[in-house]
Protein backbone atom coordinates (compact mmCIF):
# COMPACT_ATOMS: atom_id res chain seq x y z
CA UNK A 1 0.00 0.00 0.00
CA UNK A 2 1.74 3.48 -0.81
CA UNK A 3 1.93 5.64 1.85
CA UNK A 4 -0.90 8.44 3.05
CA UNK A 5 -0.86 11.07 5.84
CA UNK A 6 -4.34 11.48 7.34
CA UNK A 7 -4.88 14.31 9.92
CA UNK A 8 -6.94 14.27 13.22
CA UNK A 9 -8.85 17.04 13.64
CA UNK A 10 -11.61 17.81 16.30
CA UNK A 11 -12.60 20.15 19.15
CA UNK A 12 -11.08 19.65 22.72
CA UNK A 13 -12.90 16.83 24.38
CA UNK A 14 -14.32 15.41 21.59
CA UNK A 15 -12.38 12.69 21.79
CA UNK A 16 -9.66 12.72 19.40
CA UNK A 17 -6.97 11.54 21.93
CA UNK A 18 -9.27 8.00 22.75
CA UNK A 19 -9.73 7.62 18.88
CA UNK A 20 -5.74 8.51 18.09
CA UNK A 21 -4.97 6.02 20.73
CA UNK A 22 -7.22 3.17 19.48
CA UNK A 23 -5.98 4.21 15.83
CA UNK A 24 -2.44 4.05 16.54
CA UNK A 25 -2.06 2.05 20.09
CA UNK A 26 1.97 1.88 21.08
CA UNK A 27 3.02 3.25 17.29
CA UNK A 28 2.98 7.10 18.44
CA UNK A 29 5.78 10.04 19.37
CA UNK A 30 4.96 12.92 21.21
CA UNK A 31 7.15 16.19 20.60
CA UNK A 32 5.79 19.65 20.46
CA UNK A 33 5.24 22.02 17.16
CA UNK A 34 8.15 23.74 16.51
CA UNK A 35 8.73 27.37 17.93
CA UNK A 36 5.16 27.18 20.61
CA UNK A 37 4.79 24.81 23.27
CA UNK A 38 1.99 23.21 21.87
CA UNK A 39 2.15 18.78 22.28
CA UNK A 40 2.41 17.21 18.79
CA UNK A 41 1.33 14.12 18.36
CA UNK A 42 1.95 11.77 15.55
CA UNK A 43 1.90 7.81 14.83
CA UNK A 44 1.25 4.95 12.28
CA UNK A 45 -1.62 2.87 12.07
CA UNK A 46 -1.70 -0.07 14.20
CA UNK A 47 -2.83 -2.11 11.45
CA UNK A 48 -1.34 -0.69 8.33
CA UNK A 49 1.90 0.57 9.09
CA UNK A 50 1.81 2.94 5.63
CA UNK A 51 -0.86 5.23 7.09
CA UNK A 52 0.66 8.44 8.84
CA UNK A 53 -1.78 10.05 11.32
CA UNK A 54 -0.90 13.58 12.30
CA UNK A 55 -2.75 14.16 15.66
CA UNK A 56 -3.58 18.30 15.61
CA UNK A 57 -4.62 20.08 18.51
CA UNK A 58 -8.21 20.53 19.42
CA UNK A 59 -9.44 23.61 18.07
CA UNK A 60 -13.35 25.58 17.78
CA UNK A 61 -12.54 27.38 15.03
CA UNK A 62 -9.59 27.89 11.85
CA UNK A 63 -9.28 31.67 12.93
CA UNK A 64 -5.34 32.37 13.79
CA UNK A 65 -6.56 33.47 17.50
CA UNK A 66 -4.40 30.99 19.80
CA UNK A 67 -1.15 29.27 19.04
CA UNK A 68 -3.16 25.75 18.63
CA UNK A 69 -5.76 26.95 16.01
CA UNK A 70 -2.31 28.76 14.06
CA UNK A 71 -0.77 25.56 14.39
CA UNK A 72 -3.83 23.64 12.82
CA UNK A 73 -3.82 25.81 9.98
CA UNK A 74 -1.27 26.10 8.91
CA UNK A 75 -0.49 22.19 9.09
CA UNK A 76 -3.47 21.87 7.02
CA UNK A 77 -2.58 24.32 4.59
CA UNK A 78 0.85 24.12 3.93
CA UNK A 79 1.58 19.86 4.65
CA UNK A 80 -0.83 18.49 1.79
CA UNK A 81 -2.12 15.62 4.38
CA UNK A 82 -4.15 13.05 2.13
CA UNK A 83 -7.53 13.43 4.06
CA UNK A 84 -8.81 14.87 7.28
CA UNK A 85 -10.80 12.55 9.94
CA UNK A 86 -12.54 14.86 11.66
CA UNK A 87 -13.71 13.75 15.50
CA UNK A 88 -17.01 15.24 16.09
CA UNK A 89 -18.84 15.09 19.84
CA UNK A 90 -21.96 13.97 18.80
CA UNK A 91 -23.85 14.95 21.68
CA UNK A 92 -22.48 19.08 21.06
CA UNK A 93 -23.33 18.70 17.12
CA UNK A 94 -24.20 22.31 16.65
CA UNK A 95 -20.26 23.52 18.38
CA UNK A 96 -18.40 20.73 17.08
CA UNK A 97 -19.63 21.29 13.11
CA UNK A 98 -18.32 24.67 12.96
CA UNK A 99 -15.20 23.65 13.06
CA UNK A 100 -16.17 21.07 10.15
CA UNK A 101 -17.63 24.13 8.16
CA UNK A 102 -14.25 25.27 7.98
CA UNK A 103 -12.38 22.03 7.38
CA UNK A 104 -14.68 21.69 3.98
CA UNK A 105 -13.00 24.53 2.57
CA UNK A 106 -9.52 23.58 2.32
CA UNK A 107 -10.01 21.37 -0.81
CA UNK A 108 -8.83 18.06 1.46
CA UNK A 109 -11.11 14.67 1.89
CA UNK A 110 -13.03 14.90 4.78
CA UNK A 111 -14.72 11.85 6.72
CA UNK A 112 -16.33 12.66 10.12
CA UNK A 113 -16.10 10.33 13.06
CA UNK A 114 -19.59 11.22 14.39
CA UNK A 115 -18.36 10.12 18.12
CA UNK A 116 -19.41 9.86 21.99
CA UNK A 117 -22.36 8.03 20.36
CA UNK A 118 -22.91 5.59 23.19
CA UNK A 119 -24.39 8.94 25.02
CA UNK A 120 -26.50 10.11 22.63
CA UNK A 121 -28.29 6.69 22.98
CA UNK A 122 -28.05 6.87 26.57
CA UNK A 123 -29.93 10.43 26.34
CA UNK A 124 -32.45 8.17 24.17
CA UNK A 125 -31.62 10.16 21.08
CA UNK A 126 -31.50 9.22 17.67
CA UNK A 127 -29.00 10.72 14.90
CA UNK A 128 -29.38 9.70 11.21
CA UNK A 129 -25.67 9.16 10.02
CA UNK A 130 -27.01 8.67 6.62
CA UNK A 131 -28.73 12.32 6.03
CA UNK A 132 -26.03 13.81 8.00
CA UNK A 133 -23.64 12.68 5.67
CA UNK A 134 -26.27 13.30 2.79
CA UNK A 135 -26.25 17.37 4.02
CA UNK A 136 -22.65 18.00 4.77
CA UNK A 137 -21.36 16.01 1.34
CA UNK A 138 -18.61 13.81 3.62
CA UNK A 139 -19.28 10.31 5.13
CA UNK A 140 -19.89 10.06 8.50
CA UNK A 141 -19.83 7.03 11.04
CA UNK A 142 -21.08 6.80 14.26
CA UNK A 143 -18.33 6.03 16.52
CA UNK A 144 -17.70 5.44 20.37
CA UNK A 145 -13.90 5.65 21.22
CA UNK A 146 -14.74 4.43 25.25
CA UNK A 147 -16.64 1.15 23.55
CA UNK A 148 -14.16 0.53 20.62
CA UNK A 149 -17.32 0.98 18.08
CA UNK A 150 -16.76 2.18 14.94
CA UNK A 151 -12.94 3.00 14.83
CA UNK A 152 -11.89 0.34 12.16
CA UNK A 153 -14.56 1.19 9.63
CA UNK A 154 -14.31 5.03 10.16
CA UNK A 155 -10.21 4.88 9.38
CA UNK A 156 -11.28 2.33 6.73
CA UNK A 157 -12.74 5.31 4.75
CA UNK A 158 -10.96 8.01 5.83
CA UNK A 159 -7.54 6.04 4.01
CA UNK A 160 -10.25 5.09 0.90
CA UNK A 161 -10.65 8.86 0.59
CA UNK A 162 -7.72 10.09 1.04
CA UNK A 163 -6.85 7.34 -2.21
CA UNK A 164 -9.15 8.94 -4.12
CA UNK A 165 -8.18 12.30 -3.09
CA UNK A 166 -12.13 13.03 -3.47
CA UNK A 167 -12.08 16.68 -2.21
CA UNK A 168 -15.74 17.75 -0.71
CA UNK A 169 -18.49 19.71 -1.90
CA UNK A 170 -18.09 23.22 0.72
CA UNK A 171 -21.10 24.83 2.14
CA UNK A 172 -23.07 27.40 0.05
CA UNK A 173 -24.40 30.09 1.87
CA UNK A 174 -26.57 33.31 0.99
CA UNK A 175 -26.60 34.48 -2.27
CA UNK A 176 -25.97 37.56 -1.77
CA UNK A 177 -22.97 36.58 -0.19
CA UNK A 178 -21.94 34.03 -2.70
CA UNK A 179 -21.98 36.56 -5.29
CA UNK A 180 -19.16 38.37 -2.96
CA UNK A 181 -17.14 35.44 -2.71
CA UNK A 182 -17.40 34.38 -6.26
CA UNK A 183 -16.20 37.88 -7.26
CA UNK A 184 -13.35 37.62 -4.73
CA UNK A 185 -12.42 34.19 -6.00
CA UNK A 186 -12.52 35.85 -9.89
CA UNK A 187 -9.71 38.59 -8.78
CA UNK A 188 -7.46 35.36 -6.54
CA UNK A 189 -7.35 32.79 -9.28
CA UNK A 190 -4.06 31.68 -10.17
CA UNK A 191 -2.49 33.50 -6.87
CA UNK A 192 -3.44 30.85 -4.22
CA UNK A 193 -4.09 27.11 -4.90
CA UNK A 194 -6.70 26.28 -6.97
CA UNK A 195 -8.44 23.96 -4.39
CA UNK A 196 -7.87 26.23 -1.03
CA UNK A 197 -9.77 28.89 -3.35
CA UNK A 198 -12.89 28.99 -1.52
CA UNK A 199 -10.62 29.47 1.79
CA UNK A 200 -8.81 32.20 0.76
CA UNK A 201 -11.59 33.78 -0.51
CA UNK A 202 -14.03 33.92 2.49
CA UNK A 203 -10.86 34.81 4.77
CA UNK A 204 -10.21 37.90 2.53
CA UNK A 205 -13.95 38.55 2.86
CA UNK A 206 -13.12 38.68 6.26
CA UNK A 207 -10.33 40.74 5.66
CA UNK A 208 -8.28 38.56 8.38
CA UNK A 209 -4.79 40.35 7.82
CA UNK A 210 -2.75 37.34 8.23
CA UNK A 211 -4.13 35.66 4.52
CA UNK A 212 -4.19 39.46 3.04
CA UNK A 213 -0.40 38.92 3.77
CA UNK A 214 -0.30 35.81 2.16
CA UNK A 215 -1.87 36.76 -0.88
CA UNK A 216 0.20 38.82 -3.56
CA UNK A 217 -2.20 41.44 -4.24
CA UNK A 218 -2.09 44.90 -6.61
CA UNK A 219 -3.20 47.76 -4.82
CA UNK A 220 -6.40 47.97 -7.34
CA UNK A 221 -6.93 44.26 -6.74
CA UNK A 222 -7.29 45.15 -2.50
CA UNK A 223 -9.16 48.14 -3.30
CA UNK A 224 -11.86 46.30 -5.30
CA UNK A 225 -12.27 43.39 -2.82
CA UNK A 226 -12.57 46.23 -0.25
CA UNK A 227 -15.84 47.76 -2.16
CA UNK A 228 -17.15 44.29 -2.46
CA UNK A 229 -16.76 43.68 1.11
CA UNK A 230 -18.46 46.82 2.08
CA UNK A 231 -21.85 46.75 -0.41
CA UNK A 232 -21.95 43.36 0.76
CA UNK A 233 -22.05 45.02 4.78
CA UNK A 234 -24.26 47.07 3.37
CA UNK A 235 -26.61 45.31 2.09
CA UNK A 236 -26.05 42.15 5.18
CA UNK A 237 -26.90 45.40 7.42
CA UNK A 238 -23.68 43.89 9.66
CA UNK A 239 -19.92 43.28 9.62
CA UNK A 240 -18.37 40.77 7.34
CA UNK A 241 -17.01 38.59 10.01
CA UNK A 242 -20.51 38.40 11.35
CA UNK A 243 -22.07 37.64 8.07
CA UNK A 244 -20.03 34.62 7.81
CA UNK A 245 -20.19 33.50 11.58
CA UNK A 246 -24.44 33.63 10.91
CA UNK A 247 -24.12 31.95 7.61
CA UNK A 248 -21.93 29.37 9.06
CA UNK A 249 -24.80 28.54 11.84
CA UNK A 250 -27.22 29.12 9.28
CA UNK A 251 -26.29 26.34 7.50
CA UNK A 252 -25.63 24.26 9.93
CA UNK A 253 -29.05 24.16 12.03
CA UNK A 254 -30.44 22.94 8.56
CA UNK A 255 -27.67 20.10 8.27
CA UNK A 256 -28.52 19.42 11.74
CA UNK A 257 -32.05 19.43 11.92
CA UNK A 258 -31.66 16.80 9.11
CA UNK A 259 -29.61 14.79 11.26
CA UNK A 260 -32.10 14.49 14.34
CA UNK A 261 -34.86 11.91 13.53
CA UNK A 262 -37.74 13.28 14.99
CA UNK A 263 -39.79 11.29 17.66
CA UNK A 264 -42.36 9.95 16.09
CA UNK A 265 -39.58 8.69 13.68
CA UNK A 266 -37.46 7.27 16.04
CA UNK A 267 -40.52 5.15 18.08
CA UNK A 268 -41.00 4.02 14.49
CA UNK A 269 -37.32 2.82 14.34
CA UNK A 270 -37.12 1.07 17.30
CA UNK A 271 -40.40 -0.50 17.57
C1 LIG B 1 -12.17 11.12 30.49
N1 LIG B 1 -17.85 7.85 24.52
C2 LIG B 1 -17.77 8.26 25.80
N2 LIG B 1 -18.80 8.01 26.62
N3 LIG B 1 -16.68 8.90 26.28
C3 LIG B 1 -15.67 9.14 25.42
C4 LIG B 1 -15.69 8.74 24.07
C5 LIG B 1 -16.87 8.06 23.59
O1 LIG B 1 -17.01 7.70 22.43
N4 LIG B 1 -14.53 9.13 23.49
C6 LIG B 1 -13.80 9.73 24.45
N5 LIG B 1 -14.48 9.75 25.61
P1 LIG B 1 -10.27 12.70 24.96
P2 LIG B 1 -9.78 15.09 23.39
C7 LIG B 1 -12.92 10.99 31.76
O2 LIG B 1 -10.98 11.23 30.41
O3 LIG B 1 -9.95 11.59 24.07
C8 LIG B 1 -14.09 10.35 26.88
O4 LIG B 1 -9.69 16.27 24.30
C9 LIG B 1 -12.23 10.96 32.93
N6 LIG B 1 -10.85 11.04 32.91
O5 LIG B 1 -12.54 8.88 27.96
O6 LIG B 1 -9.28 13.05 26.02
C10 LIG B 1 -12.66 10.08 27.25
O7 LIG B 1 -8.46 14.50 23.04
C11 LIG B 1 -12.97 10.82 34.10
O8 LIG B 1 -12.92 11.13 29.39
O9 LIG B 1 -10.67 14.01 24.16
C12 LIG B 1 -12.35 11.29 28.10
O10 LIG B 1 -10.59 15.41 22.18
C13 LIG B 1 -14.34 10.74 34.06
O11 LIG B 1 -14.19 11.77 26.74
C14 LIG B 1 -13.15 12.42 27.45
C15 LIG B 1 -14.99 10.81 32.85
O12 LIG B 1 -11.68 12.40 25.60
C16 LIG B 1 -12.34 13.26 26.49
C17 LIG B 1 -14.26 10.94 31.70
C18 LIG B 1 -10.09 10.97 34.11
Amino acid sequence: MENVTIALTGNPNSGKTSVFNELTGANQYVGNWPGVTVEKKEGRLKKEKAVFIQDLPGIYSLSPYSPEEVVTREYLLNDSPDAILNVVDATNLERNLYLTTQLLELGVPVVIALNMIDLVKKQGDVLNTEKLAYGLGVPVVATSALKHRGIDQVINLTVEKAQKRETPVFPRYDDRLEAALVQIEEIIAGKVPDTQIRWFSIKLFERETSVQQLVSLTEQEDDTIEEIILITEKIFGDDSESIVVNERYDWLEKMIALAQIEHQESHRIVS
